[in-house]
C-alpha cells in the first residue's frame, strides 16, 4: 500500500508570505476521509494557506476547487515537486478536463483523483472500499487537525458539506447539474440533489459543536454546500431538525448559516408554507439560516432564456422572493448577479444594475455581482466544437485560467466581442461600487492576469492588484 500526503494549495490571490485565504478545505477533507475509511494511509493533511507545505510522501494529492487553481497547481508540480512527486489531482474543475487536456496541463503522470478506480490503483486500495461521498463522515479528519489549526477554521466561516448536485441546467454553471442540449433542448444528463446521510450529518455537526465548545469558540458560521438550498424540501426539513437537536445539546455555541438558492425553489416552498403544508423555511431559519444568495443572473427574462435559466420567470417574481425573505423570514438576501452573458446588450446590462439598485435600496439586499464566464472547463461551451480555438488558447497559456474567476473583469479570451466586453466591465464595476449596507460585503473585483491583449507590464499590475481580493 502507498502512503499519500494531501495538500490544499494556497489561494491564487494570497500574498507570497503570511496567512493565505484560511478557509476549511472541505473538499480535500472529504477525499481524505474516504481514503482513510477505505484503509488507505494518509500521511498528513496540510494547508498552504496556513503555512508552506513540505510533503513527506512521493504521492501528493491536491484539491483544485475551480479554474483559478490551475496555474497555482502547475507551479507546484513543475517548479516545486519537479519529477520527485506523483501528483493526484482532485476537485471540481478536474471533472471538466478530458485525459488529453489533463496531460497537456499537468503532465503525463498526473492521476485523476476524482476517478475512484485510478485513485485506488495508485494507492493500492480497493476502489469498492471507498465509501460514497454522501456516506462519508469527516470526523476521522477533524480529529487529526491540531487545536491551533482547528481554532483558525472554526473562528471563520467554514464550508459544510450538506448536499451536492442541482436539478437545474443554467448553462454558465460548471457545477454537477442537469445538462440540456442548447440546440435541441433535450435533457442530456439528469441530476438530482443528493444529501449526505442524516446520521453522518448529525455526527459531523455534533463534533464541530463539541470542538468549538472545547476551544471556547462562541459561534459557528457555516456556508452550506447546496447549489440551491430549497430544492429538496423533505431533506432540508430533516436537516433543520438535526441542527435543532444538536444545538439544544450545545447551547453555549451559536450558529449562523448561509446558502445559495434559486428564486423558483424558494417561491415554491414559501407557497407550501403559506398553505401550512410545510414549515420548512421557518424550520431552517429557526435552526440558524441567516442569509441567502439568490441567483438572479441577468436583468431580464430574455437573458435568462439565453442561459437556460427560465425558472426565474419574471423580475416581479425575483423581487417578491427577496422581499419575502427579508420581511417574512428575517433572512438577509444577497443579489447574486452573474451577468455579462454573450447574448447581452447595453439594455440588459443596465436592467441588471437597475434591478440590483432597487433590491438594495428597498430590501437592504447585499449586492454580489459576478462576471459570467461562458467557457468554463466542464460546461457545454467548453465541449462545443465552435469554441475549440478559444479552448486551445487556455491550454497553451494556462495562466489564463485565472481569468475564469467570476470576480475577474472580462478580457479578450472570456469576452471576444470588444464592445460587449467594455460595457460588461463598466456595468459590473457599477454594481460592485454599490454600498453593501451594514455588515454586507460586496464583491471584490479582480483583474485578468493573462490574455492576449494584456502586455507584460499590465499583467504585473493586475497580479499586484489582485492580492488579498478573496471572494466568499
Ligand atoms: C465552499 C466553497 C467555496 C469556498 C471555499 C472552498 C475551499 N477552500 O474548500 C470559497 C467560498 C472560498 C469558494 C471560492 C470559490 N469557488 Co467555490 N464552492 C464551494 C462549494 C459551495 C462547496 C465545496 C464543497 O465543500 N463541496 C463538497 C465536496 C465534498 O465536494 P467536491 O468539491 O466535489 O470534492 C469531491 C471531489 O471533487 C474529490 N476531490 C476534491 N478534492 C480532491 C483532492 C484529492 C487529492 C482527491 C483524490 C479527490 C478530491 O473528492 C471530493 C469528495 O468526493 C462549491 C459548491 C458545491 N456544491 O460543491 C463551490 C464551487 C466548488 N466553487 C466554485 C468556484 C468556481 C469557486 C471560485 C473560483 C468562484 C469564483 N470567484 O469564481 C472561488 C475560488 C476563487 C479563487 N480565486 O480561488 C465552483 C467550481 C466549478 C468548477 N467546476 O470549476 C463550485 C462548484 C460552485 C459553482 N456553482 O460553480 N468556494
Amino acid at each position: 500500500m502507498e502512503r499519500i500526503s494531501l495538500v490544499q494549495p494556497r489561494h491564487c490571490y494570497a500574498s507570497p508570505t503570511g496567512q493565505g485565504h484560511v478557509y476549511s478545505p472541505t473538499s480535500l477533507w472529504t477525499a481524505a476521509s474516504r481514503i482513510i475509511q477505505a484503509g488507505g494511509e494518509v500521511a498528513e493533511i496540510q494547508d498552504e494557506n496556513l503555512r508552506p507545505s513540505e510533503p513527506k510522501e512521493g504521492i501528493v494529492g491536491l484539491n483544485l476547487l475551480g479554474a483559478p487553481y490551475v496555474p497555482v497547481v502547475r507551479r507546484m508540480i513543475f517548479n516545486v515537486f519537479r519529477r520527485n512527486v506523483l501528483p493526484v489531482l482532485g476537485g471540481q474543475v478536474m471533472q471538466g478536463f478530458d485525459d488529453a487536456q489533463r496531460t497537456a496541463l499537468f503532465g503525463m503522470h498526473a492521476v485523476n483523483g476524482n476517478d475512484d478506480v485510478a485513485l485506488a490503483r495508485t494507492l493500492g486500495i480497493e476502489a469498492a472500499a471507498l465509501p460514497a461521498p454522501e456516506m462519508t463522515s469527516l470526523v476521522p479528519v477533524y480529529e487529526r487537525i491540531s487545536d491551533a489549526d482547528m481554532r483558525e477554521y472554526l473562528s471563520r466561516e467554514m464550508s459544510f458539506y450538506l448536499s451536492q448536485g442541482c436539478g437545474y441546467h443554467c448553462s454558465f454553471c460548471a457545477a454537477d447539474r442537469t445538462e440540456k442540449d442548447p440546440f435541441s433542448g433535450q435533457i442530456i444528463r439528469k441530476v438530482q440533489e443528493r444529501y449526505r446521510a442524516p446520521d453522518v450529518l448529525e455526527c459531523d455537526l455534533a463534533y464541530l459543536f463539541e470542538r468549538a465548545e472545547k476551544l471556547g469558540i462562541q459561534q459557528l458560521s457555516l456556508y452550506l454546500s447546496n447549489l440551491d438550498v430549497f430544492q429538496t424540501p423533505e431533506k432540508l426539513e430533516e436537516f433543520a431538525k438535526i441542527v435543532q437537536t444538536v444545538r439544544a445539546s450545545h447551547p453555549a455555541v451559536g450558529l449562523r448559516m448561509r446558502g445559495l438558492a434559486c428564486v423558483s425553489s424558494f417561491t415554491r416552498l414559501n407557497h407550501f408554507h403559506k398553505k401550512r403544508k410545510g414549515r420548512v423555511i421557518r424550520a431552517i431559519c429557526d435552526a440558524g439560516l441567516v442569509s441567502i444568495g439568490f441567483g438572479i443572473d441577468g436583468g431580464n427574462p430574455e437573458v435568462w432564456e439565453s442561459v437556460q435559466k427560465p425558472q426565474n420567470v419574471s423580475i416581479k417574481e425575483c423581487e417578491s422572493a427577496i422581499r419575502i425573505a427579508r420581511e417574512e423570514y428575517g433572512i438577509t438576501p444577497e443579489v447574486l448577479m452573474v451577468f455579462g452573458h454573450p447574448a447581452e446588450n447595453e439594455r440588459s446590462l443596465r436592467d441588471a444594475v437597475a434591478f440590483t439598485l432597487r433590491l438594495v435600496e428597498q430590501y437592504g439586499a447585499v449586492p454580489r455581482p459576478h462576471m459570467a464566464k461562458n467557457l468554463v472547463p466542464g460546461n457545454q461551451n467548453w465541449k462545443d466544437p465552435a469554441n475549440q480555438d478559444r479552448m486551445q488558447m487556455f491550454l497553451k497559456h494556462p495562466e489564463a485560467f485565472q481569468a475564469l474567476d467570476f470576480t475577474t473583469l472580462p478580457c479578450a479570451l472570456t469576452h471576444p466581442d470588444q464592445a460587449l466586453r467594455a460595457l460588461a466591465a463598466h456595468y459590473y464595476r457599477m454594481i460592485a461600487d454599490i454600498h453593501a449596507g451594514e455588515g454586507g460585503v460586496n464583491t471584490l473585483v479582480t483583474y485578468p492576469e493573462w490574455s492576449p491583449e494584456i502586455d507584460a507590464e499590465l499583467q504585473n499590475f493586475h497580479r499586484c492588484l489582485n492580492v488579498g481580493q478573496f471572494d466568499r
